[in-house]
């Protein structure tokens, strides 16, 4: 018996700072019953999907940025999404800001079953950008100051009948957590993100954008065997423009589904989670072919050592 699942992907086009979360909610909603009218049994939403991408400004004022946090999940203004989710019996992954009971802000996404059931949660451990206000940037990129670096790990759950994982947006530039998900024999991972075009630092690279978020993608996919769900919060974004390219990558790494527009879009794929044996058998099959004793480094050091200290 093959073990498909069929996943949507619901990009998200640009949500206004002034736009209600109802609002987000509504259009989330009408993506939720478009996919699950194509045979949807799980919906991929972006990062921070309810509001605004609101680390693009600085605010000097805390309660500015509380703003943008949701102090329980779910709550008033998700419910009809966890409501029409469990009526339709679809399950959901949901990117958006925590604020917890203890005051942590993190950059958080759940996975939410066919019963309406949160069963798993993530929390952002790669946070992009700078901390301080850097006003010589067209815009700020504020994570590390407005969340803290999450503290779950990379976990995987059982659900639809194959081990799913999560990640958010920056974490997809880093092999690591593609690699930890993969040790944990992973087979379909889903992510959300906010990507603008232009990256201030280095501005040269703004055209390699989309170029950039299929490479890392395709290669986590490929490298680990694992399907990938890519979710754009897309469009021109309080004038800042954000990269779509929404998709849903095999674990060949191949893209066999991706959005066309920069708006609102829902495409769909029924992934074979058996195919994830072609890859995780064979050319990455991690027992026959890894040498971790030849590893020691990636998890001994921060930041680059230059010299060998001796060591051949
Ligand atoms: N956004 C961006 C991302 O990693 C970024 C930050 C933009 C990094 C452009 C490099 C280049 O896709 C988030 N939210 O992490």
């Amino acid at each position: 018996m093959t073990r498909v699942v069929t996943v949507a992907a619901a990009q998200l086009g640009p949500i206004a700072r002034d736009e209600p979360r109802a609002r987000a909610v509504e259009r989330m909603c009408a993506m939720l019953r478009r996919a699950a009218a194509a045979g949807a049994e799980l919906v991929v939403f972006p990062e921070l999907a309810l509001t605004t991408f609101f680390p693009r400004w600085y605010f000097e004022d805390q309660a500015d940025v509380d703003a943008y946090f949701e102090r329980e999940m779910p709550n008033e203004a998700v419910q009809p999404l966890f409501d029409l989710a469990r009526d339709l019996r679809v399950g959901f992954y949901l990117g958006y800001a925590e604020l917890t009971p203890q005051r942590r802000h993190f950059n958080t996404a759940i996975l939410v079953d066919g019963a309406g059931r949160i069963v798993g949660k993530y929390r952002k451990v790669h946070l992009p950008g700078h901390g301080s206000h850097e006003p010589w940037r067209a815009f700020q990129h504020l994570e590390k100051r407005y969340f803290e670096p999450g503290d779950l790990g990379f976990p995987v759950f059982e659900m639809l009948g194959g081990r799913l994982g999560m990640c958010i947006c920056n974490d997809r530039r880093w092999p690591e957590t593609f690699r930890v998900m993969g040790l944990q024999g992973v087979e379909l991972v889903m992510l959300g993100y906010n990507t603008p075009v232009h990256y201030p630092p280095a501005p040269d690279h703004d055209h390699l954008q989309d170029f950039h978020n299929h490479l890392v993608m395709q290669a986590g996919a490929y490298q680990n065997g694992t399907w990938v769900v890519g979710v754009a919060k897309a469009g021109r974004e309080e004038g800042c423009d954000l990269i779509g390219g929404s998709c849903i990558i095999a674990p060949t790494g191949e893209i066999v589904a991706r959005a066309r527009t920069l708006e609102d879009e829902v495409i769909v794929f029924a992934c074979d989670l058996d195919r994830c044996r072609e890859i995780q058998d064979n050319i990455f099959n991690f027992a026959l072919h890894r040498e971790p004793e030849s590893y020691g480094l990636i998890t001994q050091t921060k930041g680059a050592r230059t010299e060998h200290e001796g060591k051949p």
